[in-house]
This record gives C-alpha cells, sequence and structure tokens, in this order.
C-alpha cells in the first residue's frame, strides 16, 4: 500500500520510522506547509516526492491512503480532502475540535467507502495491552472499579510548544488517550463528572484533571491526570492501572510491573516495552505503539475490518473529552450520550 503523510512535525518522525518497519505498506510522498520541516523530513527519511499543498500531493500521486500528522485544526478539511479522493486515512488525536466536525469526518469517509482510523495509540501500548487483554480473559472476574492514572511533571511543552498556547490542554491532550484506555477496559459511559486545575501560570489552559465514570456495564472508575506533579522517579509516560474484580486485582505499576492477585495466587511481570532501534526513552512505549497501531491499521484494510480505533469508535472518546470540559465548566455530571 502506497500513502503519503501530511506534517512532518515533532511526532510525525514517530510515524515515519514506523512505517519504515511495516511490511507491504510505506510512505512515498510528504507534506509540510512548512518548507524546512518538510526538507529535512525528506531527507531524513529518503523520500524524494514533496509537497507544500495537500491536495496538489493528493492530485498528482497514485495512492492508498494518507497519514494526517498535523494538529487538529486542519484535521477536518484534510479527512475531508482524503474522503473526496476516495483513499483509506489515519487522523492522529485529538480527532477534531467538536464533535459535529467529527461525525462530518466520520461520514466522509464512510460516505466514499474506506477505512477511517484515528491515531489513539494509547491502548496499544504493550504493557496497557498485556492488562487489557488479561481483564478481557476474565483473570480477574469482572472488574467493578478501576483507575487509570497518568502523574507527571514532564516539559512537554519543549517539544510540543502549541501545549502551552490552548484554552484547553491536558484533557483535550493526554487525557484523552487515558479516557480512551478506560473505554478499553471497561467499555462506553453513561455519565462522567470532573473537576480541572491549572497548576503551571506559564500555560493556558488546565493542567490538572479528575474525572468519574459510571461506565454502562456497571464499573466506576477513575480516570486522573496531571502535568504538575513532581514526583522522583517521574513516570512519564507511563499509564498506571489498578483494577478490582469479583475474583481479584490487577495493578500496573510504575516501572511496568504487572501485578495480578487472584484466586489464591500473585504474579508479577515486567512488562517493559522493548526499545526499538529508533526509539528514544522515555518515549519508548509510546513510539512502539505507534508501529502497533499502524500495523493495526494495513491489518484492518487486509482483512475488510474496522479498525479498533476508527473514527466512528473514536467518536465515543472525543465525547467523554467534551463531556469532561462541560462538568468541569458547570459542576454537573454529564451525559456523554446526549452530546
Ligand atoms: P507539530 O506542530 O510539531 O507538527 C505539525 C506539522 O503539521 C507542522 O510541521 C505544520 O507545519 C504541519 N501542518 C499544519 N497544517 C498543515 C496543513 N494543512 N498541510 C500540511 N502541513 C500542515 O505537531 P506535533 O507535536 O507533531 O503534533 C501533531 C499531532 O500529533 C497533534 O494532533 C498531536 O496531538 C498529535 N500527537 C500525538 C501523539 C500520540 O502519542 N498519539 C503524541 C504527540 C502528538
Ligand atoms: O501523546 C500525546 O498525545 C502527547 C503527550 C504524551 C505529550 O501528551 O501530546
Amino acid at each position: 500500500m502506497k500513502g503519503a503523510l501530511i506534517g512532518c512535525g515533532f511526532f510525525a518522525q514517530n510515524q515515519l520510522h514506523a512505517w519504515a518497519e511495516i511490511p507491504g505498506a510505506g510512505i512515498v510522498a510528504l507534506c509540510d506547509t512548512d518548507e524546512a520541516k518538510l526538507a529535512e523530513t525528506a531527507r531524513r527519511f529518503g523520500i524524494e516526492r514533496t509537497y507544500r499543498d495537500a491536495a496538489a500531493m493528493l492530485e498528482a500521486e497514485t495512492l492508498d491512503f494518507v497519514d494526517i500528522a498535523t494538529t487538529v485544526p486542519s484535521h477536518r478539511p484534510l479527512v475531508e480532502l482524503a474522503a473526496r479522493m476516495r483513499l483509506h486515512v489515519i487522523c492522529q488525536k485529538p480527532f477534531a475540535e467538536t464533535m459535529e466536525d467529527a461525525r462530518a469526518m466520520v461520514a466522509a469517509v464512510e460516505g466514499a467507502g474506506r477505512v477511517l482510523m484515528v491515531h489513539e495509540n494509547f491502548r496499544w501500548q504493550s504493557a496497557v495491552r498485556r492488562a487489557i487483554d488479561t481483564v478481557r480473559g476474565g483473570a480477574i472476574g469482572e472488574p467493578f472499579f478501576g483507575r487509570v492514572s497518568f502523574r507527571s511533571g514532564y516539559d512537554v511543552f519543549s517539544g510540543q510548544p502549541y501545549l502551552a498556547e490552548g484554552e484547553r490542554f491536558i484533557i483535550e491532550d493526554l487525557g484523552i488517550h487515558i479516557l480512551d484506555i478506560a473505554r478499553a477496559f471497561f467499555g462506553d459511559v453513561d455519565r462522567l463528572a470532573a473537576t480541572t486545575r491549572r497548576v503551571n501560570p506559564k500555560i493556558r489552559g488546565e493542567d490538572v484533571a479528575t474525572m468519574l465514570l459510571s461506565h454502562a456495564g456497571g464499573v466506576t472508575s477513575v480516570v486522573d491526570c496531571s502535568y504538575a506533579t513532581k514526583r522522583v522517579p517521574d513516570t512519564f509516560p507511563q499509564s498506571l492501572v489498578e483494577i478490582d474484580g469479583t475474583d481479584g486485582t490487577l495493578r500496573l505499576d510504575a516501572g511496568y510491573r504487572l501485578t495480578i492477585q487472584a484466586r489464591g495466587e500473585e504474579s508479577v511481570v515486567d512488562v517493559s516495552p522493548p526499545l526499538l532501534s529508533w526509539a528514544e526513552r522515555p518515549w519508548h512505549n509510546i513510539q512502539e505503539s505507534v508501529r502497533t497501531i499502524q500495523q493495526h491499521f494495513v491489518d484492518c484494510i487486509g482483512a475488510g475490518r474496522e479498525p479498533e480505533t476508527s473514527g466512528r469508535d473514536n467518536l465515543k472518546t472525543l465525547a467523554l473529552v467534551e463531556a469532561a470540559y462541560r462538568s468541569a465548566a458547570t459542576g454537573e455530571t454529564v451525559r456523554p450520550g446526549d452530546l
């Protein structure tokens, strides 16, 4: 499959490294409005066909898919452009700025009969995946409580300066991943209540969020996120998990330690992610998940299956983000299904 990548910024470098390792798929053309980033990325990955304009690229190239790695304001026009060209699409998170945009994007690609996957990669991190598969396999019985937690003081703003500038920060950028992990464990959400706070005075948005989720299947979960947590060692970018089930408990603790206690037995396993040749600590768990999700996209197209994190699926994660902001602003519990 021949693909083109749009947006040659900070995170796209990981996506390009991962594409180079995926059999049967590759990136043949690049696009960025920024000439310097385009040229540097083309040189780094040896990709000769480069464009400043996405429409011109999609007209000129013969492609199967497009990988959109730009920030959120450009997602809707680029996804709709790709749909008009009848291409399969991967779009980075956050998928859209509004539910209305997100629904229009899903309709556009589905209307073209193509696959749309959101690059929602955290549930594909190997440690998180191991925990998801363990719970789905019934190892701790029926879950009734969960906590998915991401707390760090890591300076994300040096690599991604735009994160300091938006009115929204941690729920939209990071909480979206952690809420998606909670959905992967516990399913759809009926009600959500949230509080937010800004601790770092140098940024515009909230950098602490605590969310209480009532899942349709009966689980109550807490999703808590912070970039204002000064802890040593810092756990960036690990998502920590605690789940209580009718037959036992699962803990994914700092340092990728997975503990399962069930039916009188305990297992403690090191589920550290591999360090891919191009990866760099501490980002290596995220970098590995990029390769996994991109492989999932290719596999799904080959098998005619909907990706687990399809555009349609991601509408539910996005609704949790909207519900959290609404709840924090109003002090009320919100039903994501109403949004
Ligand atoms: P960035 O600003 O470094 O890169 C975005 C690039 O897109 C820039 O080079 C910009 O010039 C280009 N661009 C913007 N609009 C364009 C257009 N219409 N046509 C062509 N090029 C265009 O941003 P980033 O940090 O790489 O983030 C990109 C996206 O990836 C964001 O949505 C972010 O949330 C997401 N992200 C995801 C993860 C993850 O783990 N899934 C991690 C980091 C960032
Ligand atoms: O994964 C992300 O979306 C990144 C970060 C880990 C910094 O939140 O933006």
